[in-house]
């Protein structure tokens, strides 16, 4: 298996297992962790792996700090365009041909949440909390992050953790659906591969089109070229703002942003 700095990488049985490993960085997601995760992901996909589980190192605090905030543009740039690493990173994952595993433990915070819900599956550790954070740094975040979660938790749950950005417990992610399962941290590893090796016991052709499928009908919402341009347009006014630097500014400095409301 191919060796890498920032990831590990294992194929026993079928089931391939990524293990995050930027632990000087909390498992932040920048350019260097993603460029990692997508040769893990091409690496798996070449030797045919029929499901892969995406993990920390076990005993973690935190799973991910969420996107590098040190990488973030200073301001009159998109922050989360196509392009970004975070945003190359989920469609990897949603365009893996076999499901992925989100096997989660610790805390999860921005970009990550979506990574998380970009996976096929979650499974949770029972103290695993998760909170989507954009709001608390001033960004716009974005149109198809917006959309994964109207997907996953339904408008309400979405609008309150994106406009509150508290970190929710994992019986709520539960309730909201936004996990599949709850286990105790020390049953969370003998739980997730049960549950991994029973998607190997199937057909992997109809279970690669089962997840393609999956992927057209989830992004079926279709944007007028109006409604587009308006929402462009609003995120740039967002991510040229005064407060957009002033709350990257806050996270470097550790202390509370205040915001002026431009
Ligand atoms: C770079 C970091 C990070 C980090 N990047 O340890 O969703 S969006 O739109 O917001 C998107 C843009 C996004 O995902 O943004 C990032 C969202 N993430 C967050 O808001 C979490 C930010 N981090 C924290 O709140 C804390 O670091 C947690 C609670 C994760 C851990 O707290 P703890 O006290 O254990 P420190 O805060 O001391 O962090 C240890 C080192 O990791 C850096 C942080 O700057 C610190 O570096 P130094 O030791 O050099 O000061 N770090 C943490 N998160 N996302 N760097």
């Amino acid at each position: 298996m191919l060796v890498l700095e920032l990831v590990e990488i294992k194929l026993e049985d079928n089931i391939g297992t990524i293990t995050l490993n930027h632990q000087g960085k909390l498992n932040s997601i920048g350019e260097a962790l993603v460029n990692d995760l997508i040769a893990a992901f091409d690496e798996l996909e070449s030797a045919q792996a029929q499901v892969v589980v995406l993990r920390a190192k076990p005993g973690v605090k935190v799973w991910s700090a969420g996107h590098d905030i040190s990488e973030l543009p200073d301001g009159r740039r998109d922050p989360l365009g196509y392009h970004d690493s975070l945003e190359k990173l989920l469609r990897r994952v949603q365009d893996f041909p076999a499901p992925v595993i989100a096997m989660i433990e610790g805390t999860v915070w921005g970009g990550a949440c979506d990574l998380c819900i970009s996976c096929d599956i979650v499974i949770c550790a029972d103290d695993t909390t998760f909170a989507i954070t954009p709001a608390k740094l001033g960004l716009p975040y974005n149109a198809s992050g917006l959309v994964h979660f109207i997907n996953v938790v339904g408008p309400q749950k979405a609008k309150e953790m994106f406009f509150t950005a508290r970190p929710i417990l994992s019986r709520e992610a539960l309730n909201s659906r936004m996990v599949n399962h709850v286990v105790k941290r020390e049953e969370l590893e003998a739980f997730t591969y049960r549950i991994a090796g029973t998607v190997t016991e199937n057909a992997p052709l109809a279970v690669r089109a089962l997840k393609r499928q999956f992927r057209h009908l989830l992004g079926g919402q279709m944007l007028s070229s109006e409604t587009f341009e308006d929402i462009q347009g609003m995120r740039r006014e967002v991510y040229d703002s005064r407060d957009y630097r002033e709350g990257i500014q806050a996270f470097r400095e550790k202390r509370k942003p205040d915001f002026k409301g431009r």
